[in-house]
């Protein structure tokens, strides 16, 4: 049978600016200089990837005025949404042309362009949000007023009119149902995030009832909630792995996954062939050591060899195996 070839659109999403760290705006061109693609076809021959390069955005007068008018009070609103306009096209196109894409930030803020965009293309999407932090406050509820604690707060129908002067009806009409979101490895939650996924019933699985049950159960539990018809997004912040895998971050909480439990999870995933989006965000290569730097670049390609091929069973797809040796 003729080989037949999975497309993978990959686009690096430089934003910094959803959180006040310099450095997080390096990791897609740092992922690249470590082998990024050849790391994934070697995990599968069969990907055809298409590197679409960093993502620009230009910030027009009428997001500042927004801005300076409605929520000046957080950091940096203007460029957030400017780029996450930019994405939000971006990531449709790239499924217009491709089978699955990657966005690699950048910090967690382009979360929302990433899924608001695949939601545009794909209405019938689930979101596994895996991450240390919920990133559900809204402008209201934030204590640090970084966005990029606040990108899941876009996507739900219950939480967007908390952006009343976002024009979100209008940039990004598809939502995502509370039903089809779930969160896995929270450890650090704000006491408003806190109330809010309590008072909708959103499930997470914090790291005390991954203890509690053990990672396989997680997935089962995961994968019972979401809609079997949907694809998914995955959005994988590198701060859900422990701090010991994954030091160089802006927001590193001790106590997290270990890398074998990141890449069950993703290996599961990636098995339900439903996969259709994910991001990988928030590696910062200024923090840290350049040891750190180096063993969170290779926590976060490991992640991404699991999600796009690689199998630690070795029952891989392999072009040419020499099956005479026999
Ligand atoms: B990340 C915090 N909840 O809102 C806030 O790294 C942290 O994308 C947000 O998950 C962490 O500032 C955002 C305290
Ligand atoms: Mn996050
Ligand atoms: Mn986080
Ligand atoms: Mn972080």
């Amino acid at each position: 049978a003729a080989c037949e070839q999975n497309r993978l659109g990959i686009i690096g999403v430089p934003f910094a600016k959803g959180q006040t760290k310099q450095g997080v705006e390096l990791a897609p061109d740092l992922l690249r200089q470590n082998r990024l693609r050849q790391v994934l076809q070697s995990s599968d021959e069969r990907l055809l990837i298409t590197d679409y390069g960093n993502l620009q955005y230009a910030v027009d007068e009428s997001l500042l005025q927004q801005q300076r008018q409605h929520y000046h009070h957080i950091h940096n609103y203007a460029d957030f949404m400017a780029c996450n306009l930019a994405l939000i096209g971006q990531v449709q196109l790239m499924l217009r042309e491709n089978a699955q894409f990657l966005a690699i930030g950048g910090d967690h803020a382009i979360g929302f362009g990433s899924v608001a965009g695949h939601l545009q293309h794909t209405p019938n999407l689930s979101l596994v949000w895996i991450d240390a932090h919920a990133d559900i406050n809204l402008h209201s509820t934030s204590q640090s007023g970084n966005i990029h604690g606040m990108p899941v707060s876009f996507l739900l129908p219950q939480l967007r009119a908390t952006w009343q002067h976002a024009a979100l009806d209008k940039i990004a009409p598809n939502c995502l149902p509370k039903d089809q979101l779930v969160y896995i490895g929270l450890r650090d939650i704000d006491p408003y995030e806190a109330f809010i996924l309590n008072k909708f019933g959103i499930r997470y699985y914090a790291m005390d009832s991954i203890d509690r049950v053990g990672v396989p159960k997680i997935i089962e539990m995961t994968l019972d909630a979401l809609s079997p018809r949907n694809k998914i997004h995955v959005s994988f912040d590198i701060d859900a792995l422990d701090s010991n895998v994954a030091p160089s971050t802006g927001t590193a909480v001790r106590g997290g996954l270990t890398l074998r439990e990141g890449i069950s999870i993703v290996e599961a995933l990636r098995d339900t062939k439903r996969v259709q989006g994910m991001d990988l965000v928030e590696i910062n290569p200024k923090l840290g050591s350049e040891r750190d730097v180096r063993t969170t670049v290779d926590s976060g390609l490991e992640i991404l060899k699991s999600m796009f091929g690689y199998r630690r069973s070795g029952a891989r797809y392999y072009s040419n195996l020499d099956t005479g040796i026999l």
